[in-house]
């Protein structure tokens, strides 16, 4: 186990994870509906998927945008997730998210910028057209999904709010609040969450503000009412429930960096060639392929985006920028 004791903190190592995802199958759920046992009796996120609003968006056209794969089935991408402020247990998120309110919601753009301010989240979501990106999402801890996702490219915003010349880095801060998260009192990260990204990466056409996912609304346990995504980094860049978004000179520090700097740097690319230092990183299970013989796939440089992110950091040494 990935333990910081002191915190009560516990990141499982890829081998010690749950082989399936914890949800109740349709099986299972058949068998419970044959039992008798009325199906409201089951918690409400596992009746299959929620009544979300819909929130569609047209197929992109940003080179790398719609990958092949086959999607993860909605009822996986939403009862398997990390989001430790709802608790660090996978099935956590999606037992305990709907407490977040995701409405009225604001999101503060402040620091090195000409327009500072504050968006209301559904003036945010009509700042550019909504597109369908299809990425796939692989987390450090080894397993990897492949999400449709509804949103636009974080650059609309970051060209909208004009950045001075100072402006380097963009920082993510995410929610952190007591009444309605109840993992922030486990300790387990310094809260709020927060990431960082440079900002050629912040720039880059495939860094995607997500409002959706599968042509709705995200469900809470995914980050609603909105979040990053960066198909090319490990799953922790991504931010959740986002709240303020810095513009800054110096690279800002992230949670997963304070929280254990010898294993998680700024950049954390997706790298088959590098390890973590206590797992490789050259494999990745995907989610709902993994029946008990089925092989774990060759995970690929940059997440396989390597084509179109990997100028990014030509001449770097990613053994040292992990
Ligand atoms: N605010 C916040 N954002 C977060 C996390 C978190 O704990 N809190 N976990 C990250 C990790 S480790 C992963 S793998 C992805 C998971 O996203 P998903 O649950 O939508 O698949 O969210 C990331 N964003
Ligand atoms: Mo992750």
């Amino acid at each position: 186990m990935h333990y910081l004791q002191d915190r009560g903190f516990v990141h499982p190592v890829a081998s010690e994870i749950t082989p399936q995802p914890v949800y109740l199958s349709r099986r299972q759920l058949m068998q419970a509906a044959l039992a008798g046992a009325a199906a409201t009796a089951l918690p409400a996120w596992a009746q299959g998927p929620q009544a979300l609003a819909p929130l569609p968006g047209a197929k992109s056209s940003v080179a790398g945008a719609l990958v092949m794969d086959k999607p993860t089935s909605q009822a996986d991408a939403s009862s398997y997730n990390n989001f430790y402020e709802f608790g660090t247990d996978k099935a956590d998120p999606a037992a305990r998210a709907h407490t977040l309110k995701t409405r009225p919601w604001t999101v503060a753009i402040e620091g090195e910028v000409k327009k500072p301010g504050t968006w209301d989240i559904d003036a945010l979501l009509k700042l550019a057209p909504l597109e369908e990106r299809i990425y796939r999402l692989r987390c450090v801890e080894g397993w990897s999904m492949v999400i449709p996702w509804v949103g636009y490219s974080l650059a609309e915003l970051i060209k909208r709010v004009e950045p001075t010349g100072n402006a380097k880095y963009v920082q993510f801060v995410t929610l952190a609040d007591k009444a309605q998260m109840p993992g922030l009192r486990g300790g387990s990260l310094d809260w709020p969450y927060v990431e960082g990204l440079r900002m050629d990466e912040a720039l880059h056409p495939l860094t995607l503000l997500a409002f959706g996912m599968y042509g709705q609304v995200l469900p809470n346990q995914n980050g609603a009412p909105v979040r990053a995504v960066l198909p090319w980094k490990y799953g922790f860049k991504s931010g959740k429930s986002i709240v303020r978004i810095r513009f800054v000179e110096k690279q800002p520090k992230t949670s997963w960096e304070s929280a254990i700097p010898s294993e998680y740097g700024f950049f954390s690319n997706v790298n088959p060639k590098v390890d973590h230092p206590r797992w490789s990183q050259a494999t990745e299970r995907r989610i709902g392929e993994d029946t008990l013989f089925s092989k774990r796939r060759a995970t690929l440089m940059f997440n396989g985006y390597e084509p179109q992110v990997g100028q990014l950091y030509a001449g770097m040494d990613l053994k040292r920028h992990y």
